[in-house]
């Protein structure tokens, strides 16, 4: 069930990274085979719907008039060349604007937002966080044609089954709802409304919170905060705890404790403080730390929440950003830390870390340019045999010791 969401847009762009970059020529290849396919791909979608009980009319307005879309399969292919410092990925998102419009958006709905959290479990502040986040609350909510996009991946070999699933579920919802095919609108991967879901998303969670009878994510910003919190709910949401909280790492710290979960008062014990100093609150919640740009930068500790962050979408840029914004929105201060800047590292340049750690002893299994926990692990261990600080960050002084 957990996956529903998580295949969203940054998964897709995670699946695309882990493959060699395609050229102009492959692309064309690829966008002129789909386009070929198209209209036998068509038929076969309408024959799954028919035999899944969707009904001739909407077959007819819905899927008999599908547009093959080059955009979706560029789109699809295309590779950033750099990989994203966590600086440039956080202070893009957590904005000053977006701090403020939030607040606004609080004092204009609270009533509302108190209701979900009785009924949900998840405090305002984090429902206005993860819209800020995913269409700058409703700003921009995408207006690539969702089922003509849809299909176009359901037609496109690579993720086939999966994109063939998720147009049927759209179709289905646009039987269900009366969305005109028009309506649907969304990003080129197909996540939808206020809070980008995804049509399974969609089907399984989206609540109609203003009455009206449907479940409308586009139009309803009522129905679309109840949707991401009944969401929420279902991804394991735990009432009355934070996301986390920003800490301080004592000076001389243990460094292969990154990774693993451990109880706050453990956390104490290993020397950390609250990012202003002062001791963690006394509990025996679990929590892991994390170090978004290494030992320079701020450092983390998500709790359960965190992981039900990531169930969404799965970067653990992503949910610091949310959980940061939501404390902001409440009042919260800055970072104590400011996230540093540093250099952005290319595919080509994490590949040829990969490889040398390799070379060195240090698997981090088929180099494929992204730093994942094997490589991240390895580079710890490198790290560690080097007499360097051991935080599994890619900095210069470890890229000089490997001699790259
Ligand atoms: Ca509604």
């Amino acid at each position: 069930m957990f996956v529903v969401k998580i295949l969203s847009w940054f998964a897709l762009v995670w699946a695309v990274q882990a493959c060699a970059a395609p050229t102009a020529a492959d692309i064309d290849a690829a966008a002129a085979r789909v386009e070929a396919d198209f209209p036998q791909c068509i038929a076969s979608f309408s024959a799954k719907a028919r035999s899944e009980g969707v009904s001739d009319d909407t077959i007819k307005t819905h899927l008999q008039n599908l547009q093959f879309v080059r955009r979706v399969i560029e789109l699809d292919r295309q590779q950033p060349e750099f990989t994203q410092t966590f600086a440039g990925y956080f202070n893009q998102r957590v904005t000053d604007w977006r701090v403020n419009k939030g607040h606004e958006l609080l004092a204009e709905n609270r009533v509302f937002l108190n209701k979900l959290m009785e009924k949900y479990g998840v405090p305002p502040q984090y429902l206005l966080a993860f819209w800020g986040m995913e269409t700058n609350f409703g700003g921009y909510k995408g207006k690539m044609p969702v089922l003509d996009s849809l299909a176009t991946l359901a037609c496109d070999h690579r993720r086939s089954e999966f994109f063939t699933t998720e147009l049927m579920t759209a179709i289905k919802l646009s039987q269900r709802y009366g969305f005109p095919a028009s309506e649907m609108q969304g990003s080129w991967a197909g996540a939808m409304g206020h809070t980008q879901f995804m049509p399974s998303a969609y089907a399984s969670y989206a609540v109609d919170a203003d009455g009206d009878g449907k479940a409308d994510l586009w139009n309803s910003t009522e129905d679309a905060l109840a949707s991401a919190a009944n969401f929420l709910q279902h991804l394991g949401w735990q009432r009355n705890e934070r996301w986390g909280r920003e800490v301080k790492l004592p000076a001389k710290f243990d460094y292969s404790l990154l990774g693993q979960q451990k109880s706050l008062t453990e956390w104490q014990q290993s020397g950390i403080t609250l990012a202003e100093g002062g001791q963690l609150p006394q509990a025996d919640m679990q929590a892991r730390l994390y170090l978004p740009a290494g030992h320079q930068g701020p450092a983390f500790l998500g709790y359960a929440n965190f992981d039900v962050i990531k169930r969404w979408n799965r970067s653990d840029f992503y949910a610091i950003s949310v959980g940061h914004l939501a404390d902001r929105i409440v009042g919260a201060g800055k970072l104590v830390k400011a996230p540093p800047q540093q250099p952005r590292l290319s595919h080509i340049q994490i590949k040829a870390l990969q490889q040398k750690l390799n070379e060195l002893g240090f698997d981090t299994g088929k180099p494929d340019g992204i730093l994942g926990s094997n490589s991240r692990s390895s580079l710890q261990a490198f790290q560690k045999s080097r007499g360097l600080i051991a935080d599994g960050f890619p900095d210069q002084n470890t890229f000089k010791a490997l001699g790259l």
